[in-house]
C-alpha cells in the first residue's frame, strides 16, 4: 500500500513518500525532485510533466500550464479572464459555465476541461511514483490552497479519480507544512502552546497560517491568503519595465507578439532569480522580434522600487492571519518562510520588520507541503503506524445554510460552520416539514472569499416523504464539512416519536433508532420563518456536550439529491476516465513503437559491424551477402516507409533479421563456449 503526498503547484509538483525510515521525495524521469505542471500535446503523443516542459517551445498553442489557476472556476469570472489573457492556448465557456480548452491533437480539433488536464498531471505523478516504488499507487493525500472553494476541491478529487488515484484527504498547504514541521519537534514548551507563523509564497499565491503547537498536537488558528500574489507578479513588474524600455530603444512592441512575450516573460523570471543572489543583473535575448537582439540591465534596488507595491501587499495576509488568531506578533515564536517565490531578499526583509524577527528557512521550502501530505497519508492509512499526533485544521470561510430560501439560524449564530471551524465537523439540523424540502449551502461572507468567487456552494433536495399522523414531520438532516473541506449532506431522516401503523409509508424502510446520533448535541434553538416552520440545529462536533435525547422512536431514511453548481456528474466522470485511459494507451503505444524502432536501428548497426568482424569466420560468403543485403534494406525502410510505424511492424522486421543472423551468432557462441572450457581446463 502506498503512502503518498502530492503537492501540485502552479509551476512545480512534488511527490513525497513515507518509508519505514522517514519521508523521501521521489525523483522523476529526469532525476529531478520537482516536476513541471505542464501538459503538452505533441504531433503524435502527449508529453506530461518534464517532457511537457521540454516540448513547450515547439508547441506553444497546445501546451497547457497554469491549470491550477483555472480549475473549478467560471469562464466569466473577471479574474479568470485576466488569467486567460496571459495564456497562449485557446479557451471558451463550457456548458456548466466552466472553462473549455481548445487545441489540435492528432489532426483533430479537441476540447478538454481543466479537470481533465489536471488528471493528466496526476497520471504522470502516479506513473513516476509507480516506477519508483514498483507497486500500484492509489491512496494519497493532496495539498490544496486554503482558499480553494467547494467546487475547486471537488474538481481536484475528480481529477485524481480520473487518474485512478484515491485521495484520503485534500490537505491545506500550510497545514501540511506545519505537520512536517511539528511532528519531528520534541522541544516545544511544556508551559503552554508555541505559536508559529507559516508564510508560503508560491508562483501565483501567498498563504499564511498561524499554528499552535503542543506535544503531540497541532492546531491551525487561522488561514489568510492573497490568492493572486506570488512570484509571477514580480516577473510581471520586470516584464512591464523591459517591454517599455524595448519599445523606446528598439521600437518593438512585445505585447503584439505572443512568442516574443513568452520569451521575455521567461527571461524576466530568470532575471528575478539572478537578482535574488546578485546586486544587479543583465538581460539578453537574441532575435526577440523583428530580427532584433535586445539587451537590458537592472539593479536590485531598482527592481525593489518597481515592486514596492507588491511588497506592501505581502504583509497583508500576515496581519490578517494574526488578527484572526487573536495574537500579537510578540507571541509568535518563529516565522517559517516556504515556497520558492519567497526567495526574493526584500520579502525576508519585509517580514523581519513585520514580525520583529528574522524569518527562518529551516524547512525544505519546496518540499514541505508534499512531505506533510505524505505524513498525513500515513496517519490516515489503515496499514501504516505512525506516532500519535493530532492535526486540527480550521476552515477559512463561513458556511451558511438556507431552507427554502430562508437562512437557517442556530441560535446566537446565523452561520452553521463559522470561519475558523475545526473540521471535519458534522451538524444535525432539525426541521418541521410536511413534504419536500430544499436546502442550500452557501458561503456566508463574500469578503472572506477570493475576488470573483461565487457564494453558491450546492443545493440539496430532501424528500419526498410523508408524515404519518401530524401534518408536519420532524426531519433530521446531518450535514458535514468533510475531511476535504467539502460540504455534504450525509443523511436525512424522518423521525417519528410514536411507533404506529406504517401502512402509509410502505415506500420507505423503517429503521429502529438504536444509535443515539444526537447524544452529544450542544445547541437546540428554534426560530420560525413565515411558514411557522421550526428550525433546530444541533451541533455534534467535538465541542458539543449532550442535552437533547431521543426516546425510543422510529427513523426512516429519506432520499437526498445533491446539486452542485458546476462540477462533474458520475457519468461524465466515468466518460472522462475512459478518455484518459485511451489517451494514455495511445501514448504508451507511441512510446513502445519508438523504443522498438530504436532497438531495430541499433540491431542493424551492431550486426553490420559484427558480420565483418567478430562473426566473419562463422558465416559463409552467401550468408554474409544475404544478411548484409537485408540489413541494408531494413535501414532504408527505417528512413522511408518505416519512419513512423507500429511497434509490431518493427518487431516483425527484427524477427526477420534474427532468423538469418541467429544461426551465425549461435555458431560463434558455441565456439566461444568451447574455447572457454579449454581455457578453464588448462588453468
Ligand atoms: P503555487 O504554490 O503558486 O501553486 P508553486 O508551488 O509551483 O506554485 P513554487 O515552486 O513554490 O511555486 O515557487 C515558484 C516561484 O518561485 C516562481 O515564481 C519562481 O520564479 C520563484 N523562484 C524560484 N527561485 C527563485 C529565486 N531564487 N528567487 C526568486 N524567486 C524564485
Ligand atoms: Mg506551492
Ligand atoms: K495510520
Amino acid at each position: 500500500m502506498s503512502v503518498i503526498g502530492f503537492d501540485i503547484g502552479n509551476e512545480n509538483c512534488v511527490i513525497a513518500v513515507v518509508k519505514q525510515r522517514g519521508v523521501d521525495v521521489l525523483l522523476n524521469d529526469e532525476s529531478k525532485r520537482e516536476t513541471p505542471a505542464v501538459v503538452c500535446f505533441g504531433e503524435k503523443q502527449r508529453f506530461l510533466g518534464s517532457a511537457g516542459a521540454a516540448s513547450a517551445v515547439m508547441n506553444p498553442k497546445s501546451t497547457i500550464f497554469q491549470v491550477k489557476r483555472l480549475i473549478g472556476r467560471n469562464f466569466k469570472d473577471p479574474e479568470v479572464q485576466n488569467e486567460l489573457k496571459l495564456l497562449p492556448f485557446e479557451t471558451s465557456e463550457g456548458k456548466d459555465g466552466g472553462i473549455l480548452i481548445h487545441l489540435k491533437y492528432l489532426g483533430e480539433a479537441r476540447t478538454f476541461t481543466p479537470v481533465q488536464i489536471l488528471a493528466m498531471l496526476f497520471s504522470n505523478l502516479k506513473d513516476i511514483t509507480e516506477k519508483n516504488l514498483e507497486i500500484p499507487v492509489t491512496d494519497c493525500v493532496i495539498g490544496v490552497p486554503s482558499y480553494f472553494t467547494d467546487l475547486q476541491r471537488r474538481a481536484y478529487l475528480d481529477a485524481a479519480t480520473i487518474a485512478g488515484l484515491k485521495p484520503l484527504r485534500l490537505m491545506h498547504d500550510c497545514a501540511a507544512t506545519a505537520l512536517s514541521y511539528g511532528i519531528y519537534k520534541t522541544d516545544f514548551s511544556k508551559t503552554g502552546p508555541t505559536y508559529v507563523a507559516f508564510v508560503d509564497i508560491g508562483h501565483c499565491d501567498t498563504q499564511v497560517s498561524i499554528v499552535s503547537f503542543e506535544a503531540g498536537h497541532m492546531r491551525l488558528l487561522s488561514h489568510a491568503f492573497d490568492s493572486s500574489l506570488g512570484g509571477r507578479d514580480f516577473d510581471d513588474v520586470l516584464f512591464v519595465y523591459f517591454a517599455k524600455q524595448f519599445k523606446e530603444l528598439y521600437n518593438i512592441d512585445v505585447y503584439s507578439n505572443l512568442r516574443a512575450s513568452i520569451r521575455l516573460r521567461t527571461a524576466c523570471e530568470k532575471l528575478k532569480k539572478v537578482l535574488s543572489a546578485n546586486a544587479e543583473a543583465p538581460l539578453n535575448i537574441e532575435c526577440l522580434m523583428d530580427e532584433k537582439d535586445v539587451k537590458g540591465f537592472i539593479k536590485r534596488e531598482e527592481f525593489e522600487r518597481l515592486a514596492s507595491g507588491l511588497l506592501e501587499r505581502i504583509s497583508v495576509p500576515s496581519r490578517k492571519a494574526m488578527a484572526d488568531a487573536g495574537l500579537s506578533v510578540r507571541k509568535i515564536h518563529s516565522v517559517e518562510l516556504v515556497g520558492s517565490g519567497s526567495r526574493i531578499p526584500a520579502i525576508s526583509k519585509l517580514l523581519s520588520s513585520l514580525y520583529g524577527k528574522e524569518p527562518s528557512r529551516k524547512l525544505n521550502s519546496s518540499e514541505c507541503v508534499a512531505r506533510g501530505c505524505a505524513l498525513q497519508c500515513a496517519m490516515l492509512s489503515p496499514v501504516f503506524r505512525v506516532r500519535e499526533y493530532e492535526v486540527q485544521d480550521a476552515f477559512p470561510f463561513s458556511i451558511g445554510f438556507s431552507l427554502d430560501g430562508a437562512q437557517i439560524s442556530t441560535g446566537s449564530n446565523s452561520i452553521l460552520f463559522p470561519k475558523g471551524q475545526s473540521f471535519p465537523s458534522t451538524k444535525v439540523l432539525t426541521f418541521q416539514r410536511s413534504n419536500l424540502l430544499h436546502v442550500e449551502a452557501f458561503y456566508a461572507n463574500p469578503n472572506e472569499l477570493p475576488a470573483g468567487v461565487s457564494t453558491k456552494i450546492s443545493s440539496f433536495t430532501i424528500g419526498p416523504f410523508q408524515a404519518s399522523s401530524n401534518e408536519k414531520a420532524r426531519i433530521k438532516v446531518k450535514v458535514q464539512l468533510n475531511l476535504h473541506g467539502i460540504v455534504t449532506v450525509e443523511s436525512a431522516m424522518l423521525v417519528e416519536d410514536h411507533i404506529d401503523d406504517s401502512a402509509r409509508r410502505d415506500n420507505i424502510h423503517p429503521q429502529m433508532d438504536t444509535t443515539k446520533m444526537d447524544s452529544d448535541s450542544s445547541t437546540n434553538v428554534a426560530n420560525s420563518d413565515e411558514d411557522n416552520t421550526a428550525v433546530h440545529s444541533q451541533s455534534s462536533d467535538a465541542t458539543g456536550n449532550g442535552t437533547l435525547q431521543d426516546k425510543a422512536n422510529q427513523r426512516f431514511e429519506i432520499p437526498v439529491n445533491e446539486n452542485i453548481y458546476g462540477g462533474m456528474s458520475k457519468d461524465e466522470l466515468s466518460e472522462a476516465r475512459e478518455k484518459e485511459l485511451h489517451l494514455a494507451q495511445h501514448d504508451k503505444a507511441v512510446e513502445q513503437a519508438k523504443d522498438q524502432k530504436n532497438a531495430l536501428e541499433s540491431y542493424v548497426y551492431e550486426m553490420r559491424n559484427k558480420l565483418f568482424n567478430t562473426y566473419r569466420s562463422f558465416a559463409s560468403d552467401m550468408e554474409r551477402e544475404g544478411i548484409s543485403r537485408s540489413l541494408q534494406e531494413t535501414e532504408e525502410w527505417l528512413y522511408e516507409d518505416g519512419d513512423d510505424e507500429t511497434e509490431n511492424a518493427y518487431t516483425a522486421k527484427m524477427q526477420d533479421l534474427k532468423k538469418m543472423v541467429d544461426p551465425v551468432e549461435n555458431r560463434y557462441k558455441d565456439e566461444e563456449a568451447r574455447a572457454q572450457a579449454t581455457t578453464d581446463l588448462l588453468n
